[in-house]
């Protein structure tokens, strides 16, 4: 009863801080008068810092300048995108196949830069798609997603896609235990029969992400992840909730424990166990998509998996016993403090790794679970931070010993010091918290100047839009003692997470556009002489170009109702930030919009007679209202010869 009346209590408060009222007297500005000067970027300028933005529900990635605010693009991941053609064109809508078939959503929540020496180094950006478990790559020269990896034994893929000091691994933890292999079986045998799974995906080796391995734990709820590093290295942290193995009401059922765990997997044992033969193989249906030299997607299904038990591997898993229902699982930039956000816990737990080996070392231990030793908390604590405000969920680091957590009930960010746990500061944000992001702050290095509050409620803060409102991040500067509240900006979607990283370290490495001499797909065409229309039996194929400011051919005839046309457009230019689109009438899918020396093809079923129009929906030019043409669709049987050209038409033969 006692657990029962205390949330109702949190739950109350949860309701005055989303309604302001919890800080109304503090009134809900900030900043100072030269905040305004500190997030200006005159006109002409550069962001100091590229920041990354989980999309949530969106499925996507966006791309912020900071400190403005401003959005960049929207890197489309999980989703079809209609605004470019992305998973509605036929080179990339195989990057959304799934073993249970095309899967054009999914709910993205956390964007992680790769790493070398545990320092991000911009080459990658990977997410995960938490609803049908995938991961993807996302490759910052193009910003483009160019790898997709469906996770196998998994059901809700939220602690993924949390990376390793060198980038060999990410790993994927599935939130739902469910049966492995899948069952039909009552719901009510949960317990004990219901798993775990901590999959390691090899992440170093662009175009073959694969699952290197999966560890088979016990029925609990896995939320969150993050890799040791420095003198932690090898080890990965996951958080866990309801290890009492409820099925229902789990908002009850599964916060009867005072504590739950964090799984400390060393994964330099799992490398040997694996080595050793101690693996199992297991059936497993899973999509891997990536986009090949043509820059065509890929799809495969793969169909076995590698699987270690924890009971058969001494010394692969470990159990660090945290209060209550942890959500984050953070580590300091010098790897040697693990800190939980325990969302129902009152003060925030701080595991050691060194007293976590020795612990190892002494078997201290309160018991073992399924072949799991529970270390004894005493002897892997290394302090708790009291008074941290009501529900901690997340804690990202400055680098110079401070670190800053969220607080989601009481709608604030606490800063506390490393070694000593003692809050020095706090700052009230709008409203109720969920991640934090400071450029580098789950690194080895933060760039420690400012801070990126990403709250899930907006109420009063923008101009109302109806029943939904943009959520809203909070720029905070952190170079001082004292937080500073900057800005606020809208986001697209929910972003849960962010990371962030100097824009110097990527900009000069962007692709400008494709060189066409390299242009592999089956259907470009790198000069207008080649432009033609093939006919195959009811397909098809228009090998077209574009160009300031035509495409080639403009006119087609001869396409008859019931054919299906395949538009291959292959921008000719060779320039950067010249893409031409391509849209026609009645086209079911989306535009196309194609780079410089890309090739992209639009599906195209023509369901009436007549002479229609297609055009450029990219403002290319000067005459672009100009780039556009007709195609004659016939009936069916028809004897209207396939002609296509500018000017007069070339007959086919
Ligand atoms: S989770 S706050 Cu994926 Cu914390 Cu959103
Ligand atoms: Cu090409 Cu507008």
């Amino acid at each position: 009863m006692m657990g029962r009346n205390a949330k109702l209590t949190l739950g109350a408060l949860a309701l005055a801080a989303a309604t302001g009222a919890v800080f109304a007297c503090q009134g809900t500005g900030g900043g100072g008068s030269d905040a305004a000067s500190r997030v200006y970027v005159p006109p002409g300028e550069y962001d100091e810092f590229y920041a990354f933005m989980s999309g949530g529900f969106s499925g996507n990635l966006t791309v912020h300048g900071l400190p403005s605010g401003r959005l960049l693009k929207t890197v489309p991941v999980f989703s079809q995108f209609a605004e470019n053609g992305w998973g509605y064109n036929e080179e990339t809508k195989d990057m959304l196949m799934t073993s249970h078939g095309f899967v054009p959503w999914d709910d993205a929540h956390h964007p992680e830069l790769s790493m070398t020496d545990g320092v991000p180094d911009g080459r990658w950006i990977f997410i995960n798609g938490n609803n049908t478990p995938r991961v993807a790559r996302i490759d910052l020269t193009t910003f483009e997603t160019t790898e997709i990896l469906e996770i196998p034994n998994s059901a809700g893929n939220h602690g993924s896609p949390f990376i390793t000091p060198d980038s060999k691994y990410l790993v994927a933890t599935t939130r739902f235990s469910v049966p492995v292999p899948q069952a039909d079986m009552p719901i009510s045998e949960y317990r004990g029969n219901f798993k775990g799974m901590l999959s390691f995906i090899r992440a170093d080796r662009p175009g073959e992400m694969d699952v290197a391995f999966q560890i088979l734990v016990p029925g609990y709820d896995y939320d969150l992840a993050h890799a040791g590093k420095g003198p932690s290295d090898g080890w990965m942290f996951f958080t866990s909730y309801n290890s009492e193995e409820a099925h229902t009401l789990l908002e009850i059922n599964a916060s009867q424990k005072d504590k739950d765990f964090i799984a400390a997997v060393n994964f330099l044992r799992a490398e040997e166990c694996v080595a050793n033969g101690t693996a199992r193989q297991m059936d497993a249906r899973y999509a891997h998509n990536h986009l090949n030299e043509a820059h065509i997607a890929e799809s495969e299904i793969l169909e076995s998996v590698t699987v270690l038990e924890p009971s058969d591997c001494d010394g692969l898993v470990y159990f660090l016993p945290t209060p209550k229902s942890p959500h984050g699982v953070d580590v300091d930039p010098t790897g040697q403090y693990i800190v939980a956000g325990g969302k129902l816990a009152t003060v925030i737990p701080v595991h050691s790794f060194e007293r976590m080996q020795q612990a190892i070392e002494d078997e201290a231990f309160e018991e073992v679970v399924d072949g799991i030793p529970v270390l004894e908390y005493e002897a892997v604590i290394a302090g708790e931070v009291e008074n941290p405000g009501l529900g901690p969920l997340h804690t990202e680091f400055d680098g110079r010993g401070y670190a800053y957590t969220t607080a989601f009930i009481s709608s604030e960010i606490v800063k506390w010091e490393l070694g000593t746990w003692q809050v020095v500061d706090r700052i009230p944000v709008y409203y109720s918290v969920g991640h934090l992001m400071i450029p580098g702050g789950d690194s080895a290095e933060p760039w420690g100047k400012y801070l990126v509050a990403l709250n899930k409620i907006t109420k009063d803060r923008y101009l109302p839009t109806g029943p939904e409102l943009a959520h809203s991040a909070q720029l905070i500067d952190i170079s001082g003692d004292k937080m500073r509240l900057l800005l606020d900006f809208p986001t697209m979607g929910e972003p849960h997470y962010a990371q962030a990283i100097p824009a110097e370290i990527i900009m000069d490495r962007q692709l400008q556009f494709f060189a066409i001499e390299e242009n592999a797909n089956p259907y470009a065409v790198t000069s207008e002489a080649d432009t033609r229309v093939e006919r195959d039996g009811r397909n098809v194929h228009v090998y077209m170009t574009a160009i300031r400011t035509h495409f080639a051919p403009d006119n087609i005839e001869g396409i008859q109702v019931g054919d299906t046309v395949y538009f291959h457009v292959t921008n000719l230019e060779q320039d950067w930030d010249v893409p031409h689109g391509f849209a026609v009438i009645g086209a079911n899918n989306a535009e196309l919009l194609v780079m410089p020396g890309q090739t992209r093809t639009l599906k195209w079923v023509p369901q009436r007679v007549g002479v229609f129009p297609f055009y450029c929906t990219d403002f290319c030019s000067a005459l672009h209202q100009e780039m556009q043409g007709y195609v004659r669709v016939s009936p069916q049987g028809s004897d209207v010869p396939l002609r296509w050209g500018t000017g007069e038409l070339t007959q086919a033969d």
